[in-house]
């Protein structure tokens, strides 16, 4: 970042300035926006200190937190050559193949991404990842990918931690240049809930591809062939990266009881992902419903039906899911996925650590440094501590998964929300309502964003004491929740075996639903043209990626930036001091840039003044310093 006002532009600097030059200049004269970023850090803390931070609902303090170690690595060393560098040398066809011939089970680890967003609320910041993505990357070289973007952490990174998620992937990939990276990329919702043009959903995965993902997963709530085959292509066409597609599992094919989910119905589903072009199937266990006998079943079937590698994907909410992975790699499964054990297990992934243990002696083991393994699991035992507002309150594994089929992340969070709508004493109406819930709108596949219409679904007829018949019998005078409606319009597409037809005039009214893909009934962008008047709107140091961010979520993208005016780049607070503020006489270290360390020390602050105003002091790199709050409580 330099001074983009006129005092950092080069003409000025060079005292070759001309007539007409301020005035042909306006936006140089904008002071306020490079507000010096020491100053707007401290404009951050003072707030915290004196409001706290709107996203810590409950402080404890009890709490106490101990110094998480980095493992040892050598900061000087070059990264051993891994998968991604095997996948630039040999493009996606022929590293697809490599993986078929790989005898070892390979490994995915979630730890950066679907294990934070399954047990912390997707709250883990870029600085808690970073500080150990070097050394990972160093000591594992052997890891076939780590999941680091896409999901929730998109919207997430903005809304609450208020952080770039381009950066994230951008310095992730820079501490991990030798192993593949992935995310998870939900069709045509993109990293959102709504469809979006399919041009924007295009140019989403060329400027993901050029900003460091190598691996796109690309699932479709709804199992939805017709949204999964744009951004497939898109993935072929546009960048070098390999298009994983996954068929989402659910229901369970080893009981006669689900039967619109059969074994038949997921082989069809295989086919017809390999032949859209797909250089790897997922299967995508959102809930944890694949138990151990059978993931034979399927992995052998679709070892038989597709020659792609297989990668495997689950939640451990059950607490059996390491028992699937048993079977399936026997079953010839080429890749699962896996959290570091601090952060596996219940609703997140299986536990890598043990996994590997699990393994050793096995035919298909990959040798992997298990007591290094043990010290990054250590490392996010401490950390983890850190985010305590945001864990998840469940203690064990449930078998009562496989009666509602709540996916892990949204499973976690239930309790939160219902506790947010003050019906948390009806937790366990909730769940069964969810089951309800799910069969009346014709037994869904169920995951962002069509097992969100199902939760809201439930959550509205726990509200309001409304069963499945009170829905039919008294719909037409009903209004029903917005996602609900939306999902019955077709704006997430069409669900295996159609709408129930009764149920989908209940909803809609007079309304008309469609049938074809939702995106095409959507304007595509005009990305010069917006792009320009996005510049003029939030200023021209702003750049497309931020465009990006901001045509997916409009609302989001712009407080993040007003925030990002007024308090500067805030990933870079150390994360007890983003998330509590600062204990008197605490000193802090924020790395601004590289090179460039300030050190924040809280002197401070005083009481009200009559109009409410707060005296916070700090001394910064031994000046003292101090910034002035309204307190709102
Ligand atoms: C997401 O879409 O964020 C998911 O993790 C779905 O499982
Ligand atoms: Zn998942």
């Amino acid at each position: 970042q330099f001074l983009r006002n006129v005092i950092g532009h080069p003409h000025f600097k060079s005292g070759e300035q001309r007539v007409g030059f301020i005035p042909n200049h306006p936006e140089l004269m904008d002071f306020t926006r490079t507000r010096d970023r020491g100053t707007r850090t401290l404009n951050y803390l003072a707030e915290v200190i004196v409001n706290g931070n709107s996203d810590v609902k409950y402080i404890d303090p009890s709490k106490q937190f101990r110094m998480p170690k980095i493992p040892d690595y050598d900061k000087h060393s070059a990264h051993t050559p891994g998968t991604k560098n095997l996948l630039d040398e040999l493009g996606p066809e022929k590293f697809s193949t490599w993986v078929r011939e790989q005898k070892p089970i390979l490994y995915t680890d979630t730890t950066f991404r679907d294990a934070h967003q399954s047990l912390l609320a997707t709250r883990v910041r870029t600085k808690d990842m970073l500080a150990v993505a070097e050394s990972f990357a160093k000591s594992h070289p052997e890891i076939f990918s780590m999941e680091i973007w896409g999901g929730a952490t998109f919207d997430v990174c903005m809304r609450f931690l208020k952080e770039d998620p381009w950066l994230r992937l951008q310095l992730l990939r820079e501490a991990m240049p030798n192993v593949l990276t992935q995310m998870l990329l939900r069709a045509s919702n993109a990293v959102g809930y709504k469809a979006y043009p399919d041009n924007l959903v295009e140019k989403f995965i060329e400027k993901s591809w050029e900003t460091g993902v190598d691996i796109f997963r690309i699932f479709d709530s709804l199992n939805w062939t017709e949204s999964l085959k744009v951004s497939t292509k898109a993935v072929r066409e546009r960048t070098n990266g390999l298009a994983e597609v996954c068929l989402c599992y659910t229901g369970d094919i080893s009981s006669d009881k689900h039967n619109k989910y059969g074994l038949q119905y997921y082989l069809d589903l295989a086919r017809q992902i390999e032949d859209m072009g797909a250089h790897i199937l997922a299967i995508k266990d959102m809930a944890g419903l694949l138990k151990p006998y059978a993931a034979t079943t399927l992995i052998t079937e679709l070892r038989k039906a597709v020659d792609i590698p297989i990668h495997l994907h689950t939640h451990d909410t059950a607490g059996i899911q390491t028992a699937t992975y048993l079977k399936a790699i026997e079953a010839d499964v080429d890749i699962i996925d896996v959290a570091l054990s601090s952060m596996s297990g219940l609703t997140s992934q299986p536990n890598f650590n043990s996994t590997v243990a699990m393994m050793q002696g096995h035919e298909r083991e990959t040798r992997l440094d298990l007591p290094k393994l043990n010290e990054f699991a250590n490392y996010w035992e401490d950390v983890r501590e850190w985010y305590y507002p945001f864990e998840s309150e469940l203690k064990a594994g449930t078998a009562q998964v496989y009666e509602h089929e709540i996916p892990g992340g949204q499973y976690s969070n239930l309790r939160p929300q219902a506790r947010g709508l003050g019906i948390e004493d009806k937790f366990e109406t909730i769940k069964s309502n969810y089951q309800k819930a799910n069969l009346m709108m014709g037994d869904l596949v169920k995951v962002t964003p069509s097992s969100k219409v199902v939760g809201d679904m439930a959550m509205f007829m726990t509200t309001n004491g409304y069963t499945p018949e009170d829905i039919l019998e008294k719909g037409n005078d009903i209004s029903f929740p917005d996602s609900v409606i939306s999902f019955f319009k077709g704006e997430l597409g069409q669900p295996h075996g159609g709408f129930p037809e009764a149920l989908r005039k209940t909803i809609l009214k007079d309304e008309p639903g469609f049938s074809d893909r939702p995106n095409a009934h959507l304007e595509p962008v005009d990305f010069d043209k917006e792009f320009a008047e996005f510049q003029k709107k939030f200023g021209d140091q702003t750049s497309f990626l931020d465009f990006l961010s901001y045509k997916l979520y409009p609302k989001v993208y712009k407080d993040y930036h007003d925030f990002n005016v007024e308090n500067g780049e805030v990933w870079r607070i150390p994360t007890l001091a983003f998330f509590y503020g600062m204990n008197l006489n605490e000193e802090i270290l924020v790395e601004l840039a590289p090179g460039k360390t300030i050190i924040i020390r809280f002197l401070n602050v005083t009481a009200a003044d009559e109009h409410g105003y707060r005296q916070v002091y700090f001394k910064l790199n031994g000046q003292n310093r101090h910034v002035e709050v309204k307190d709102e409580s």
